[in-house]
């Protein structure tokens, strides 16, 4: 008999495809009736495929529930310590998304220091034979990286930074005993001294305002915001106040607080690159995530083991 699979939110058509060949699948968007769904339902399910959110109402409306596969590294919306007291195991997707997410925060440093997105709609605009020349803009090789968050991700992009001739600092909580990078106990003290700030911790309560108005402050007009952990880690208020008044040179973002709505004051700013979380979207990332969440329930299933599994 196949294990009975409830999926939460809208998942890759492949891997749809594989959860229905594989297991006695639901999808609970196709439920009129979610609520009532779950009610008549729920105790059939024992594992839950999700598109990262899993809260505790979901989690006690699957009483039998054995395993939870997430899609995405970050499990910030999901119930933790609601899974840990039934004793039910959640699996993420790490790793496989680091390269992605590390070429998106090259690339957003690369653009918000020449330019490259502003100058094209200069360009576009056909401002460059009236106008001239587009103005002078900042140089990446060799400049300052702080790193908030030397964890899978930040090591990868570490490693393409050092291509770039910058000198690497970072801040974590524990020093990482495996790195010459050097470790800067204080986030304020990191900000003042690099040139880019790049922000790649998990989300969720702990992290919460990370960045906030003295980071940034310290941060000062010299420095550069990079964002492609989630953004609830930065105070957006204190940012976009900080981008108005000038007090920091610019900022690259994929991650806002309030996705998918964007603060309206940063659209008209030309030293802010704004994208919408695309930090693992690309076709062959995106995939190897999906066959992740399939590999996490089948080996759970098979072998009572997920391939990841969140600690
Ligand atoms: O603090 P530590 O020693 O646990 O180091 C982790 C660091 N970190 C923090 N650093 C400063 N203050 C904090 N409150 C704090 N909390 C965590 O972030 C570790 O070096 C790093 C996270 O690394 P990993 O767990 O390997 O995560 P990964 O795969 O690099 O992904 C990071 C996040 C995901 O959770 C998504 O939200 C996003 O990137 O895509």
């Amino acid at each position: 008999m196949k294990h009975r699979v409830l999926q939460y939110g809208r998942l890759m058509p492949s891997l749809e495809e594989q959860l229905a060949e594989a297991f006695d699948w639901r999808r609970l968007v196709d439920e009129a009736d979610p609520k009532a769904f779950l009610a008549a339902h729920g105790r059939e399910f024992v594992g839950l495929a999700t598109a990262g959110f899993a809260d505790a109402a979901l989690i006690d409306a699957l009483p039998s529930l054995k395993v939870i596969s997430s899609f995405g590294v970050g499990v910030d919306k999901i119930d933790l310590d609601a899974a840990a007291r039934r004793g039910i195991p959640v699996g993420n997707t790490p790793d496989v998304l680091n390269d992605c997410v590390a070429d998106l925060a090259l690339a957003l440093m690369l653009d918000v220091a020449r330019g490259i997105g502003a100058s094209e709609r200069y360009l576009r605009a056909g401002l460059w034979p009236t106008k001239g020349p587009y103005p002078l803009q900042r140089k990446l090789s060799g400049k300052k990286l702080g790193i908030v968050g030397l964890g899978r991700i930040g090591h990868v992009i570490a490693k393409r930074a050092l291509a770039f001739d910058m000198d690497i600092r970072y801040h974590n909580r524990r020093p990482v005993l495996d790195t010459s990078i050097a470790h800067e106990p204080s986030l304020v003290e990191l900000a003042r001294w690099c040139d880019f700030l790049l922000v790649i911790v998990p989300g969720g309560a702990a992290t919460r305002h990370l960045v906030n108005e003295a980071v940034l402050d310290a941060l000062g007009t010299k420095g550069y915001l990079i964002n492609v952990a989630r953004g609830s880690v930065v105070d957006e208020v204190a940012l976009v106040r900080a981008l108005l008044d000038k007090r920091i040179a610019g900022a690259g973002l994929d991650v806002f607080e309030n996705e998918p709505q964007v603060p309206a004051e940063l659209m008209a700013l030309d030293n802010v690159v704004l994208v919408p979380h695309i930090g693992s979207a690309t076709v062959e990332t995106r995939g190897a995530m999906a066959q992740r969440v399939f590999d996490n329930l089948k080996s759970y299933f098979d072998k009572g083991k997920l391939m990841s599994q969140v600690t």
